[in-house]
């Protein structure tokens, strides 16, 4: 198990002391919220400490925007030195554009999620993205209570994508308390962010963070409990003519469905009789 600390919960006026001592103390990921006060009620951080936070480390930098048009923040970002850009399923952009732009340009990318967002809203993107952040916590605000319900989506998530042999990283963000680390990590996280109720107060930081370090993460004995998850068909079968009168039963993978497209499945077919001229006699040209 991994661990991002939530800037946005640091000092805003010291926070480039506050990076400073989070690298000593051996963080494993920085978490930068981005908020633009329209998709959330809130603001949250300026792009430049993205920049300036870069001069100090190497570390991955996991980006959190909250924004209803991310791709405007896309170029700066990746300039300033972010290495995983995750946006917002419920955005008002197409969601499958804006991950392949990143993935041309070399940056992991992510889809979070609200925490009233199904599972099935995202399911046809999981193959192209390297990262999902679960919300546990109302979005754009930090300080808010755990919603335990969440552990039954981290657990789906996990169990389909493990089901699919699709390789992604759960995030898991919001009201995270050290108690819950252990859990989280058995039910499918990869990586925490640690925002007020573990790792900041008004003096710093607390001491979770050799406490979190204390906590074994063995992989090995890892007590994740995946759920028996069956799908629906994605495989089906075409009789495609491959010469005149030799028509061949092969399966083919279902392309992923767009937002308006539904998968209808058939019993039976048969060849139209306009057609019979081409199976027997012309063939496809
Ligand atoms: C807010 C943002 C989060 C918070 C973090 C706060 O939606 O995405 O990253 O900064 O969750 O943590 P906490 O422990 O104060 O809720
Ligand atoms: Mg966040």
């Amino acid at each position: 198990m991994k661990i991002s600390p939530s800037l946005m919960c640091a000092s805003q006026l010291e926070i480039m002391q506050d990076i400073t001592s989070l690298l000593k103390l051996g963080i494993d990921y920085l978490h930068f919220d981005v908020m633009d006060g329209n998709f959330v009620n809130n603001l949250a951080l300026n792009l430049e400490i993205i920049k300036e936070a870069r001069q100090l480390t190497r570390i991955p930098f996991d980006v959190h925007i909250m924004v209803q048009r991310p791709s405007q923040y896309f170029d700066q970002l990746i300039e300033y030195g972010s290495d995983i850009i995750i946006f917002h399923v419920e955005c008002l952009e197409d969601i499958q554009k804006n991950i392949d732009h990143l993935r041309s340009k070399n940056i992991k990318a992510g889809l979070a999620l609200r925490l009233e967002t199904s599972i099935s809203d995202i399911e046809k993107y999981i193959p192209y993205i390297d990262y999902v952040l679960l919300m546990n916590t109302k979005v754009g605000f930090s300080g808010q209570k755990f919603n335990k319900d969440i552990f039954k989506k981290i657990n789906y998530l996990y169990s389909y994508t493990k089901k699919k042999g699709y390789d992604i990283k759960i995030i898991s963000d919001g009201g995270i308390k050290l108690e819950y680390i252990e859990e989280l990590y058995n039910k499918g996280v990869d990586v925490v962010v640690a925002g007020t109720s573990m790792l900041f107060n008004n003096r710093g930081f607390s001491n979770n963070l050799s406490d979190f370090r204390k906590i074994k993460f063995d992989s090995k004995n890892r007590k994740t409990q995946e759920i028996n998850l069956k799908f629906s068909e994605t495989k089906y079968k075409a009789a495609v003519l491959k010469d005149v009168n030799k028509l061949t039963l092969v399966e083919k993978e279902l392309k992923p469905l767009k937002d308006d497209e539904v998968v209808v499945k058939v019993m039976s077919c048969g060849i139209c009789g306009s057609d019979e001229v081409r199976v027997f006699k012309n063939g496809m040209s």
